[in-house]
C-alpha cells in the first residue's frame, strides 16, 4: 500500500540548539532583571500594574519559555493561507534539516510579551512567507523579515503569536520616527515606546545555531 499523505506541521522555524539556546535564555533572563531594576523603568512601571507606584516583579510577570525556535511559517497542519505551497516549495524542502547562525539584534519587553528580534541572512529570508508583515494591519510598509523573532516568554493568558505582534508594532513606531526616552546600558541603548514597550539595540548581536525544521504541537 502507498504511504499515507505526509501531514502539514504545526509550523516549520528554526530551532535553536544547545548550547545556544541556554546561552540566549540567559542573557535574556539577564535582561528582563537588568530592566526590573532602572528608575526609567519602574517610573513607567503602571503600564504593567495599571496602578501607579506599584513595583512590578517582571519575573513573576512573565513564564519563560523552555526551547527557542523562530518561526518562518505557521502552517496549522494545513489550515492556514499558503500552508500547503509553504510545503511543497523547493528551497523548503532543500533547507529541511539545515544549520544555520540566527543574528539577535534586540530584546523587548512589553506587558504581554518578551521576545527577540533577529536580522536575517539574504539565504534564510528565501524561507521566510512573503506576506508575513503583509497581513498584519499596521505592518505593511515594514521590510520582509520584520517579523522575525524569538519568544522569550508571555505573560499569564498570552498567547506567543503575541510577540510578533508586539515587534512590527515596536517597529512601526520606529519607522514614524518615534524615538523615545533612551537609556545607554552595557548591552546596548535601550528605548521607550510608551505603554510599556522596551526595546534594547544589542551592541554585539548574539550568535545562535538552529535547525531549520517543524513541530507538530
Ligand atoms: O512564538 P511564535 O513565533 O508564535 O511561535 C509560535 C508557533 O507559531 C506555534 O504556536 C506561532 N504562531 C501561532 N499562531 C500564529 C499565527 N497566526 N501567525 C504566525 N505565527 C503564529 C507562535
Amino acid at each position: 500500500k502507498e504511504l499515507e499523505e505526509v501531514k502539514i506541521p504545526l509550523f516549520y522555524g528554526w530551532f535553536l540548539m544547545s548550547p545556544a539556546n541556554e546561552k540566549v535564555k540567559c542573557s535574556a533572563i539577564d535582561f528582563v532583571k537588568t530592566l526590573d531594576t532602572l528608575e526609567a523603568f519602574k517610573k513607567h512601571s503602571a503600564d504593567f500594574t495599571g496602578k501607579a507606584e506599584k513595583e512590578v516583579d517582571l519575573e513573576q510577570h512573565f513564564k519563560a519559555k523552555a526551547s527557542l525556535h523562530c518561526t518562518t511559517k505557521f502552517s496549522n497542519y494545513g489550515k492556514a493561507e499558503g500552508a500547503k505551497e509553504y510545503a511543497q516549495n523547493l528551497v523548503v524542502k532543500d533547507h529541511f534539516g539545515s544549520v544555520s547562525e540566527l543574528s539577535l539584534i534586540a530584546f523587548f519587553v512589553t506587558p504581554r510579551t518578551v521576545g527577540a528580534r533577529v536580522s536575517l541572512t539574504k539565504e534564510q529570508l528565501q524561507l521566510w512567507p512573503v506576506d508575513a508583515e503583509s497581513s498584519v494591519p499596521g505592518a505593511t510598509g515594514l521590510p520582509h523579515g520584520s517579523r522575525a523573532h524569538v519568544t522569550l516568554a508571555c505573560a499569564a493568558g498570552v498567547e506567543a503569536v503575541q510577540t510578533g505582534l508586539d515587534l512590527l508594532d515596536i517597529l512601526a513606531l520606529q519607522k514614524d520616527g518615534q524615538q523615545g526616552e533612551l537609556v545607554e546600558m552595557e548591552l546596548g541603548s535601550l528605548s521607550y515606546y510608551g505603554e510599556g514597550r522596551w526595546m534594547l539595540a544589542l551592541r554585539e548581536p548574539i550568535c545562535a545555531s538552529a535547525c531549520f525544521s517543524s513541530s507538530y504541537k
